[in-house]
């Protein structure tokens, strides 16, 4: 009976023993567990606020990216607002320009028609001319819508002569002129042999001057009705003179 209580007193002590050593076991692993779990807490901790960080940066460039984008957009808009309004200025004053210039054009082609068929229609005459020319006198009035002057029919003019041809057409005519030869005493200013052509409408004289020697002037237009043509010789030195044919236009 002893023995048996005995066994039994050492066997409970061994369990209590073994009991006692599961219990300390269990609370080293539940501390273990426990500062794991804190450790973990912590890096989670750490990584979350990084994370933060990293967010806000991003967050930061990206609405900077986005004002940037709004602000680029707008410039380029107004860029291109101006450029189309530049260019819409540009085509605006070329298209004023064309018509300036087609403007001009168009009355410089009027005006070469209009001299273009009195010169055609005196070339025609003048080539198969069938009346002799008035030749110098005191003062000749010529009412015909052509005609030829020159000072004399042939060989030399006279020195000391003075003539002049009055052209007289109705209001409205214009008279053109075309010279077929010009040979008198040359000098300066023309002082000694000249001729003149006067408007008589305006009192000036065409031509700008007196005119002599043998350059043959150009053929001319005269926006008038009424033209004085004048021949005079000094006392020496002659010549040929001057032949021209008119003819008044419309
Ligand atoms: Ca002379």
């Amino acid at each position: 009976m002893e023995k048996l209580e005995s066994q039994f007193l050492q066997d409970k002590q061994e369990r209590n023993t073994a009991m006692i050593d599961v219990l300390q076991h269990l609370t080293a692993i539940k501390n273990e567990t426990t500062f794991g779990f804190e450790d973990m807490r912590g890096e989670f901790r750490s990584l979350f606020e990084a994370y933060d960080e990293k967010v806000s940066v991003y967050k930061t460039q990206v609405d900077n990216i986005t004002t940037h984008l709004a602000t680029s957009e707008e410039e380029i808009n107004n860029r291109i607002i101006k450029t189309m309004e530049e260019l819409e200025r540009v085509q605006s004053e070329q298209e004023e320009r064309l018509d300036t210039c087609r403007s001009e054009v168009n009355s410089l082609r009027t005006h070469i028609t209009n001299l273009e068929t009195p010169i055609i229609r005196l070339v025609n005459m003048s080539q198969q001319w069938p009346v002799p020319p008035s030749t110098c006198a005191a003062t000749q009035v010529l009412t015909a819508a052509s005609g030829s002057i020159a000072v004399v029919e042939a060989g030399k003019y006279d020195n000391n002569i003075d003539c002049e041809w009055i052209i007289n057409l109705p209001a409205g005519n214009k008279i053109l002129l075309k010279w077929i030869y010009i040979d008198m005493e040359i000098k300066d200013n023309c002082p000694y042999d000249y001729v003149t052509v006067k408007n008589l409408n305006t009192n000036q004289l065409e031509y700008g001057n007196t005119m002599c020697g043998p350059l043959l002037p150009n053929n001319l237009l005269i926006e008038s009705n009424r033209i004085r043509i004048a021949f005079h010789s000094d006392g020496s030195n002659t010549g040929r003179g001057f032949e021209l044919h008119y003819l008044g236009t419309e």
